[in-house]
């Protein structure tokens, strides 16, 4: 940083505040992960620089060879990694690999059935905010009341009514497994394609430690910065079929020149999932998701669906007479990071978010195992319940930011 530190001090400072504040607090956001040290080199590197439209071999402008030998390593790794048949690596985020699955096989006005938002669904799968919901129609099916999980026959029922071109699977806030079996059935049986969104649980799948949409689905997308570990940016796979459709609906339909330095990034990291530490990492997030819902629900918060199975715990925060804004302030305040999130009790109730969202990915990266998840669960709880008390604000933020020194995310400053 000596170049930016120079022509740049305030800028430098800022950069160097967030590497501060990512090493003494806790990152429990379930969409965020600390990426191995080479994802920042690569983001970082000459790579950034070269505009690349169109794909290996077929460009729009010359001085390609490498970028195109980066992509071609990034495709490769991503169809051995995830067992599938193609995969584009160029959208610049989730979202956009979604628009882009919808525009590769849909007209505008093709109806979709995805998974209702408070219920855990994504803005992109066609919430009235986001512009999928103004090129296509879509209705949304809900979780059940009780359960608070996907009730398939109930999705079959709204399939059979609503006929949708394209059923979406996949969550944002859902922290259970779904049966993509069962969706690839629905699916079927109403002639519509299946695309599985499997943005936060990428890296458990890469991994192997839950099972993987890919072999039932025919477009998969995700991102790379949740539990998969970075860079940024969104991937789609499908079907070989679909190949050529796909492309033209990431470029030149939806988007123009996607950064090298963000496919490089990807390239590595398709390669660093492959290796045991990462998968030591995966088993270990989906451990500390289980501790760290049990001592809650030990604690007395009711945990949404009555615990988890991946990466993420939904806590209901009116358990403690608190909305999802403020349990996630009163953790800000003792350096627990974590975001508010609507849960499927808020249906209808517009703006409410009474759930908080919390994800296990990042403390594993960083070495934190279940007796650290127990302790953690322990503080959490007490952070809630005692913001009124200076001791105890006092008390667990110490403890947590010793906790965070104790494991290091890149050591002495950004790498
Ligand atoms: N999809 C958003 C989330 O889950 O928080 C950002 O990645």
């Amino acid at each position: 940083m000596e170049h930016l530190k120079r022509e740049d001090p305030r800028l430098a400072d800022l950069i160097e505040k967030e590497s501060r504040r990512i090493e003494n607090t806790l990152d429990l956001i379930a969409a965020e992960n600390h990426p191995p040290a080479p994802v920042l080199e690569v983001l970082g590197s000459i790579l950034t620089i070269k505009t690349i439209e169109g794909y290996p071999g077929r460009r729009f402008h010359g001085g390609c060879r490498h970028a195109d030998a980066v992509e071609r390593l990034a495709v490769e790794r991503a169809c051995r990694l995830f067992g599938a048949e193609h995969a584009n690596v160029q959208p610049h985020s989730g979202t956009s690999a979604n628009l882009a699955v919808y525009f590769s096989v849909l007209e505008t006005g093709d109806r979709i059935l995805s998974m209702h938002l408070p219920h855990g669904g994504h803005l992109s799968h066609g919430h009235p905010a986001s512009a999928t919901s103004r090129c296509f129609r879509f209705a949304h099916y809900p979780v059940d009341r009780k359960t608070e999980r996907i009730d398939y026959d109930t999705v079959r029922e709204l399939a059979n009514d609503f006929r949708p071109r394209l059923l979406v699977a996949g969550a944002s806030a859902y922290p259970r497994l779904i049966d993509y079996a069962a969706m690839a059935d629905i699916a079927r049986g109403v002639g519509a394609y299946l695309m599985v969104d499997m943005a936060h649980i990428a890296g458990l799948v890469a991994a192997g430690v839950i099972p993987s949409p890919v072999e039932h689905s025919d477009f998969v997308t995700f991102t790379c910065y949740k539990t998969l570990m970075g860079g940024r940016g969104g991937v789609v796979l499908c079907r070989k079929r679909f190949a050529g459709d796909l492309d033209r609906a990431v470029f030149p339909g939806t988007q123009g020149t996607s950064p090298v330095s963000a496919i490089a990034a990807k390239a590595f990291i398709f390669h660093h999932a492959t290796r045991a530490p990462f998968v030591e990492i995966q088993e270990r997030t989906l451990s500390n998701a289980r501790t760290l819902s049990e001592t809650l629900a030990g604690a007395g918060w009711r945990i949404v669906t009555g615990g988890t199975e991946n990466h993420q715990v939904l806590l209901d925060a009116s358990t403690g007479g608190l909305t999802g804004a403020d349990a996630e302030q009163r953790l800000e305040s003792v350096g627990i990071i974590t975001n508010r999130n609507a849960i499927p009790a808020d249906a209808g109730v517009p703006g409410a978010a009474s759930g908080l969202r919390l994800g296990t990915a990042a403390m594993a990266a960083r070495g934190m195992g279940p007796e650290e998840a127990a302790r953690i669960g322990v503080l959490v709880d007490e952070a809630l319940r005692g913001a009124d008390r200076e001791d105890v604000r006092g008390r667990v933020s110490s403890e947590i930011r010793s906790l965070c020194l104790s494991y290091p995310v890149y050591g002495g400053g950004p790498p």
